[in-house]
């Protein structure tokens, strides 16, 4: 058995981890500055009753979501490619929250899509309306009902050779969609430790197959913006972002000054005014994560 192995970190949880090798999963120690999609090369160890690793480095992470608070920040998942933004009549997802993750996306280099989930509910004006909004942007949409198997193809088809993370408010369908896509019930996420005990997973990585996978990881669930400079939040909001470039002042604010393109495409409607205000605001630190 070679000492030295390299693999994927699957499972996290509070002071050690779970690594998908060529020879198996290997509980590993050393876990620092790790989470859960990094890749890792370990050094194994024989202890009295298993092979454990120890984690001596990480490759480089072609994206990362992370916490940032102040001056300070924290990686909590690494090396997703896409997030799935669940939008719902019922929770009726909110226009910020999708714009949030659309901003967030854009800030860590992952591209967003979105699932309309539920399909079998009925959908009002205003439900039909926010799905326009965002298929205008070019976003791309998923419809479907995770609870009753119908369109699941298409997610499916979509989800090939990616590394996706699915985000929605509570009761918006993902541990139905994870389950349906895993077979896994993915509620149950324990695993035996050496005294027999259970420890409840803190971040999960599913692999559908070796190209496919889904983080499941509540750290992500609740990421704020703030953090994000001002620049960024911009481009964010890539609409705005590109009619900026022709306002009359290179400092305009958008808000209040002469020749400004941006509140010209507003009262023209093709600027559309959530967008705008959730800009405003996210831009301004209005926001209540
Ligand atoms: N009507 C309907 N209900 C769904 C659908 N998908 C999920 N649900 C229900 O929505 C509720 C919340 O689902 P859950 O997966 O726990 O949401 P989570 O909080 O995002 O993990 C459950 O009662 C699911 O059965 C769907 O396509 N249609
Ligand atoms: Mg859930
Ligand atoms: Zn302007």
């Amino acid at each position: 058995m070679q000492k030295l192995q390299s693999g994927l970190v699957i499972e996290f949880y509070s002071n050690s981890c779970l690594v998908r090798t060529d020879i198996g999963d290997i509980k590993c120690l050393a876990i620092k500055n790790i989470v859960v999609g990094d890749r890792v090369n370990l050094e194994l160890i024989q202890d009295s009753k298993e092979v454990k690793g120890i984690i001596i480095s990480r490759e480089q992470r072609s994206s990362f979501l992370e916490k940032r608070e102040g001056i300070k920040s924290k990686a909590v998942a690494a090396n997703i490619s896409h997030v799935g933004i669940l939008v719902t009549p019922e929770p009726v997802t909110s226009r910020e929250f999708i714009d949030k993750w659309l901003l967030t996306a854009h800030s860590s280099k992952i591209t967003p899509f979105i699932i309309n989930n539920k399909t079998d509910l009925n959908h009002d004006y205003d439900y039909k309306r926010k799905l326009e909004i965002y298929k205008n942007l070019g976003i791309r949409i998923i419809n479907l009902s995770a609870k009753n198997d119908v369109k699941m193809n298409e997610l499916n088809k979509y989800l090939e050779n990616k590394c996706v993370v699915f985000v929605g408010n509570s009761g918006a369908g993902k541990s139905t969609l994870t389950t349906k896509l895993t077979g896994k019930q993915i509620k149950t996420n324990v695993l035996s430790n050496n005294q027999g005990m259970h420890t409840t997973s803190i971040s999960t990585l599913y692999e559908l197959n070796r190209e496919t996978k889904i983080i499941d990881s509540p750290g992500v669930r609740d990421l704020p913006i703030s953090g994000l400079s001002e620049s960024e939040i911009i481009q964010g909001f890539s609409e705005i972002y590109k009619s900026s470039q022709n306002c009359k002042f290179n400092d305009c604010n958008h808000v209040a000054n002469d020749g400004c393109q941006v509140l010209s495409e507003l009262m023209n409607g093709e600027i559309t005014e959530s967008r705008y205000n959730n800009f405003i605001k996210f831009r301004d630190g209005e926001v209540d994560d």
